[in-house]
C-alpha cells in the first residue's frame, strides 16, 4: 500500500501520568520528546508528509493517535476508544480528518474500539477484541467496512495489549508476527517473520513505501526482516515502551 499522509501528535508533559501496564518506570519526557521527533524524521524519510499535532495537556495518552480512528482509502472511521481517560481525544481527530475525509464514519456506544486493534491486509481488515476493542465495537466496524466493500475478520485477543502488539503486516503477504499469533491457522497462508520472545516488542513495526520502521535495539528481528529484503529505519522507543506503546500507536497514515 501507498501512503502519502501521516497525522502525529507532539506529547504533553502530561505523558508521564498516562495509562500503562507494566511497571518501567515512568518515561523521561526529555528523552520521549527526542525518541518522537526521530520518528517524525523517520516518517519523512519514508516519504510522507507529516501533518504535526500540536500537545495537548488534557489527555497523557493522545500521542497515541492511532487509536482513534482507522484510515483507509475511502472512509475515515473515527473509533469509540476504550479507556475512559482517552476518550476525548476522538473530537479534534474527527475536526482534522474532516480536512482530508469525505466520507466520515463513527464507532458508537456501546461499542468501544481503538485503532491497535484494527490490521489492514489489502482490501482486508482484521479486528482484535481485547481489553479496549468489545464485540460490539468489532462488530461495527465490519459493518462499516463491509459498506465500503472492505471485508474484515473479527480474531481474540489472548494476551497482547491491542492486537497489533504483536502482529504487523509489512506488504508482499508477510507479517512479522509474535507469541499467541504464530502458531495461529489464520494466519497460515501468510510468509511469517517469527519474532522471538525476548524481542516481541519489536513485532509492532510499519511498512512504509520503501522502508520499514523497526523499534531500536532488537538485532534479531532486524536481522530477519533485512534478510526477508526489506529496508529498514530504527527509531529509539524506550520512553513509548513504559507506556504500553508501540511504533504504529505514534500516527495515523493514509
Ligand atoms: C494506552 O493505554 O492507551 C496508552 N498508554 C498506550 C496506547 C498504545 N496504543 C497502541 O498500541 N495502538
Amino acid at each position: 500500500m501507498k501512503f502519502s499522509q501521516t497525522i502525529v501528535r507532539k506529547i504533553s508533559k502530561s505523558f508521564v501520568n498516562g495509562l500503562t501496564t507494566v511497571d518501567l518506570g515512568k518515561p523521561d519526557y526529555e528523552k520521549a520528546f527526542e525518541q518522537h521527533s526521530s520518528y517524525v524524521e523517520a516518517l519523512k524519510q519514508c516519504g510522507v508528509k507529516v501533518t504535526v499535532l500540536e500537545a495537548d495537556e488534557r489527555f497523557p495518552d493522545s500521542t497515541f493517535v492511532e487509536d482513534t480512528a482507522i484510515l483507509t482509502e475511502k472512509c475515515a472511521i473515527i473509533t469509540n476508544p476504550g479507556a475512559e481517560s482517552r476518550n476525548g481525544e476522538i473530537i479534534e481527530i474527527q475536526e482534522v480528518l474532516s480536512n482530508f475525509y469525505d466520507e466520515i464514519e463513527l464507532i458508537l456506544e456501546p461499542g468501544t474500539l481503538d485503532g491497535g486493534d484494527v490490521m489492514q491486509v489489502d482490501n482486508h481488515f482484521y479486528i482484535g477484541l481485547s481489553n479496549r476493542t468489545n464485540e460490539e465495537g468489532a462488530r461495527q466496524l465490519k459493518e462499516i467496512l463491509e459498506k465500503y466493500d472492505y471485508s474484515a475478520t473479527i480474531v481474540p485477543v489472548e494476551k497482547f495489549f491491542h492486537f497489533k502488539t504483536g502482529i504487523s503486516y509489512i506488504g508482499d503477504n508477510t507479517l512479522v508476527l509474535a507469541g499467541e499469533f504464530i502458531d495461529k491457522d489464520l494466519f497460515r497462508d501468510f510468509n511469517k517473520i517469527i519474532v522471538n520472545e525476548e524481542e516481541e516488542y519489536a513485532a509492532n513495526c510499519i511498512r512504509i513505501n520503501d522502508y520499514v520502521i523497526i523499534p531500536k535495539g532488537y538485532e534479531e528481528t532486524k536481522k530477519k526482516i533485512v534478510a526477508a529484503g526489506y529496508s529498514v529505519i530504527e527509531v529509539g522507543m524506550s520512553e513509548f515502551v513504559k507506556q504500553d506503546g508501540g511504533l504504529t500507536c505514534l500516527s495515523l497514515r493514509f
